[in-house]
């Protein structure tokens, strides 16, 4: 049989679900899930290889219109992603569809969903009364230009397999674009960064979440069993530090020693861990750092 190779975006509103889709498509935790939105910044690949097929997956952060010099970064990743992909997958919180909205998004990306086979996922059918679902989907195929409408539950893994079937169907037969045992394109040093900002996001509230950046400064192995990381956990206010740090330095503690655990597992190895915190004053709104942080 010939192989088939593509990309498949995952595409929609802060928080319906697309990260902990995409963990669920490939059966590792690649991306942060957090409840609160905006937690996905820049595009992330999955790669899923099969025997006769690879699917590499993209996450996007969720659609907004911008505001920041940061959101419109993320905006762009995710016409980028949407330009590279060959199957777009829509997914929307099945309790929260706006259709006005669903419109407008159709419209503002008309030009990079042109002529791409496109699949509506209803996302968290876990939460809803089945016989609901029903109208919700006859409304979607009614006033949408979906080529499949699937009812999933990310978080629980539910129709996930259908979900992939889906996409291998119209996948366009090409060799595979990555070897089989690659998973993703980005390097260990970003995601010792997101495991990092994975907790921030967990343990603090308010602003800190949306305007921490995390920056490893140092990663090197000094010997085979250890590693030694230096990190800046960047915030936009002195407030901010003041909150992270906390009392007597006892939240910044807290924070590190959970991150280490969790870098430790990741890496395999033993993990010496210096995490220093920063003020850089409204950097979510300064063009020049942004383009230096994100585009590694
Ligand atoms: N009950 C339920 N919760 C879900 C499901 N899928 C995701 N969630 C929850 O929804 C929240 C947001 O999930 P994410 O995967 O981070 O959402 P996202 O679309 O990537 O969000 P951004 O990156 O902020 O755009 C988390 O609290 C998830 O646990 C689901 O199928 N069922
Ligand atoms: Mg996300």
């Amino acid at each position: 049989m010939n192989k088939k190779a593509g990309y498949a975006a995952i595409f929609g509103k802060p928080n319906a679900g697309k990260s902990t889709l995409i963990n669920s498509l490939l059966n590792f935790h690649l991306s942060v899930v957090n409840k609160k939105v905006q937690t996905t910044r820049n595009k992330i690949l999955g790669v899923l290889t099969e025997d006769n097929y690879q699917i590499i997956f993209i996450d996007t952060p969720g659609t907004l219109d911008p505001k920041y010099e940061l959101q419109k970064f993320m905006l762009t990743e995710i016409r980028t992603s949407l330009e590279e992909a060959d199957v777009i997958i829509h997914i929307m919180d099945v309790l929260n569809i706006d259709y006005e909205d669903l419109k407008k998004t159709e419209e503002k990306f008309s030009d990079v969903l042109a002529g791409k086979k496109r699949i509506a996922v209803l996302n968290k059918i876990d939460l809803i009364d089945k016989a609901k679902l029903l109208p919700v989907m006859e409304k979607l195929s009614a006033g949408f230009r979906y080529d499949d409408i699937v009812p999933v539950s990310a978080l629980d893994n539910e129709n996930v397999d259908m979900l992939k079937e889906l996409i291998v169907k119209d996948l366009p037969e090409s060799e595979f674009f990555y070897d089989r045992d690659t998973l993703t394109d980005k390097s260990e040093k970003f995601f010792v960064g997101e495991i990092i900002r994975e907790k921030i996001l967990h343990f603090y509230h308010e602003e800190i979440p949306y305007s921490v950046l995390v920056n490893i400064n140092e990663f090197k192995e000094r010997s085979e069993r250890l590693v030694y990381i230096n990190a800046d956990i960047v915030l936009e206010r002195e407030t901010q530090k003041i909150i992270v740090i906390g009392k007597k330095g006892e939240s910044l503690k807290r924070l590190g020693e959970k991150a280490r655990f969790e870098i430790e597992k990741f890496l395999g190895k033993k993990v010496y861990l210096e995490l220093f915190v920063k003020v850089r004053k409204d950097w979510r709104n300064n063009r020049n750092f942004i383009r230096e942080n994100y585009n590694q």
